[in-house]
């Protein structure tokens, strides 16, 4: 949907948009499994034009309701890779700083395997008093930053993504039980997966850029480059004029389109409590400017994971 077609609004539902290029809250809705197909039909169109969006005082959602959300998307739930799932939900991710959930590093969720989720729906239950906002960035935006000649150049290169990225290189003040943990849980089974670096979404036939944390490298070009490559796309994602950034309020649930989207954690609230938790929706296999689409290219269990893990927590930033 272009920025200019307007959304039909059911009495009682407001959008206000929230930065000039992404993100919008949406007011007059108690979210719901089963709301009325018009403002379903509002919120799906307000989620394809803002990317991200967000609603207030959703204090009556607990976890059950909460991933029941998912059909708002027509879709179903999925659960991590690799990370465990709250304990009493089916797919609940939780984070919880306390436990090193902290995901202060700008990425698309789980881009690590092809079809990665869609959607991520996360609701906000302990937040500190200041700080721990979130920022989302608008990757079709950062596209449209480009000059026509580095459009032309991204639209042909590949990226190679993993959950076995340089993660200590990443977070230089990860603890030692967080990269043990990162190494333990969330590189349990190592994925790779080529993607193009521009994607055109299924749902508008917009061009996006597709990087973020988990890339690895760039295809075809050597390990300077490739990072130099990188840092010069990514920049273009992160620009502020591209982001949008939220205040939590507990109760409050953001809904962004992961295929649009990147997103980083503040972490500026020291040892505040703060706890989020997150449910994604399937997603379908990105598709390359010239028709090409993603692959996993491995998939790779490891060795020695065993029964420790399995009482790990859900909790980590790095796989977020
Ligand atoms: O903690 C947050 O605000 C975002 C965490 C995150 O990256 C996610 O839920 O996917
Ligand atoms: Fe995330």
């Amino acid at each position: 949907m272009s920025q200019t077609e307007s959304i039909a609004l059911p009495a009682g539902v407001t959008i206000h948009p929230v930065a000039g290029r992404i993100g919008a809250e949406i007011r007059g809705v108690k979210l719901s499994h089963d709301l009325p197909a018009e403002v379903r039909d509002a919120i799906r169109q307000a989620w394809l034009k803002y990317k991200v969006i967000f609603f207030r005082g959703q204090t009556h959602l607990d976890d059950a309701s909460q991933e029941q959300l998912v059909t708002l998307f027509g879709e179903k739930a999925v659960q991590h890779p690799t990370a465990h799932t709250k304990q009493g939900t089916s797919y609940i991710l939780e984070l919880d700083s306390q436990l090193g959930g902290r995901a202060n590093s700008w990425h698309t969720d789980v881009t690590f395997v092809d079809a990665y989720p869609l959607a991520s729906i996360l609701r906000g239950v302990t937040i500190p008093e200041a700080g721990g906002d979130t920022v989302w960035a608008n990757t079709h935006a950062a596209y449209q930053d480009l000059s026509p000649e580095l459009r032309e150049l991204a639209d042909k290169l590949w990226a190679v993504h993993s959950n076995e990225y340089d993660y200590a290189a990443r977070k230089p003040n990860a603890s030692a039980e967080a990269l043990k943990r990162y190494h333990e849980v969330f590189t349990s089974t190592v994925y790779e997966t080529e993607h193009p670096v521009v994607h055109v979404h299924p749902e508008t036939g917009e061009r996006h850029l597709l990087l973020g944390h988990f890339v690895k490298r760039i295809l075809g070009v050597g390990t300077r480059d490739s990072q130099h490559l990188f840092d010069l796309l990514q920049s273009h994602v992160t620009r502020l004029e591209n982001t949008v950034r939220w205040r939590w309020q507990p109760g409050d649930v953001a809904i962004w389109d992961n295929r649009a989207t990147q997103h980083y954690a503040v972490d500026d609230y020291g040892d505040a409590h703060r706890v989020v938790r997150r449910v994604t929706v399937d997603g379908t296999v990105p598709v390359a400017v010239d028709g090409r689409r993603s692959i996993t290219r491995s998939k790779v269990a490891r060795q020695e994971q065993g029964a420790a893990n399995e009482a790990a927590p859900a909790t980590e930033s790095a796989a977020a």
